[in-house]
């Protein structure tokens, strides 16, 4: 059987930093974006579950580095969102530092999904973030998320604007529409996910 079932995905742990994180081991895979992104809703809507990760219509909300477990081995991981205009400028240099250090140093982060507001893409954080995976090898699944709140014509040429974009990074950089709302781009999302997660299907067959 190919494919995940990421149905059964359930809670694991949360961190107040990426130097309390569990062991560095088996293969994960971070939701990264600005804040009010739709990080939490599109979890939900991969996990097919109402609150496995907090929503908020107050940006700012996930504080925390939240940790889920699809199988063995195979996580997802919530994290913070960046550029909340409201948080202090000495505690958003100090996540950014945070988030940089997670993405060059953690060994089993394997994927990273960056969610974008489709109407307002490729901001300077989320082109950061994108460089930081590029960097260290990270192949990069970029979301354009609540796609539900444009028409058809903007939608496509918001993705052919930002995939034209996503060339200059020189890295494994998808991007794709999505809206959690309306559930489109999920089997994208899934898919990517699939491939990334591969390799723990390679040893369990062993
Ligand atoms: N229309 C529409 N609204 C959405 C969609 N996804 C999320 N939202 C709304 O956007 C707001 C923020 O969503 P969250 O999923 O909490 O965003 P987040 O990126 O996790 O935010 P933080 O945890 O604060 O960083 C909520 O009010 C959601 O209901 C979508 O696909 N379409
Ligand atoms: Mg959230």
């Amino acid at each position: 059987m190919s494919g995940w079932n990421y149905h059964v995905t359930h809670f694991v742990t949360s961190a107040p930093d990426i130097r309390h994180l569990p062991a560095d081991n088996g293969i994960e895979v971070a939701f990264a974006g600005r804040s009010n992104a739709g990080k939490s809703s599109a979890l939900n809507t991969l996990t097919n579950q109402k609150n496995l990760a907090r929503t908020s219509k107050t940006p700012g909300r996930t504080q925390l580095i939240n940790l889920f477990q699809v199988a063995e081995g195979a996580r997802l991981v919530d994290l913070p969102g960046y550029g909340y205009a409201e948080v202090p400028e000495e505690m958003k240099l100090k996540w950014q530092r945070a988030l940089g250090e997670y993405l060059q140093k953690r060994e089993c982060l394997q994927g990273l999904v960056v969610l974008m507001d489709i109407r307002h893409p490729m901001k300077d954080l989320d082109q950061q973030m994108i460089e930081w995976a590029v960097q260290s090898q990270i192949p990069v699944l970029v979301l354009l998320t609540k796609a539900d709140k444009l028409a058809s014509g903007a939608r496509k040429s918001q993705l052919n604007m930002v995939r034209e974009a996503s060339l200059a990074f020189m890295g494994d950089v998808q991007v794709e529409i999505f809206s959690s709302l309306k559930k489109i781009g999920v089997d994208k999302l899934r898919q990517k996910l699939d491939s990334w997660f591969s390799p723990l299907n390679g040893q369990t067959a062993e």
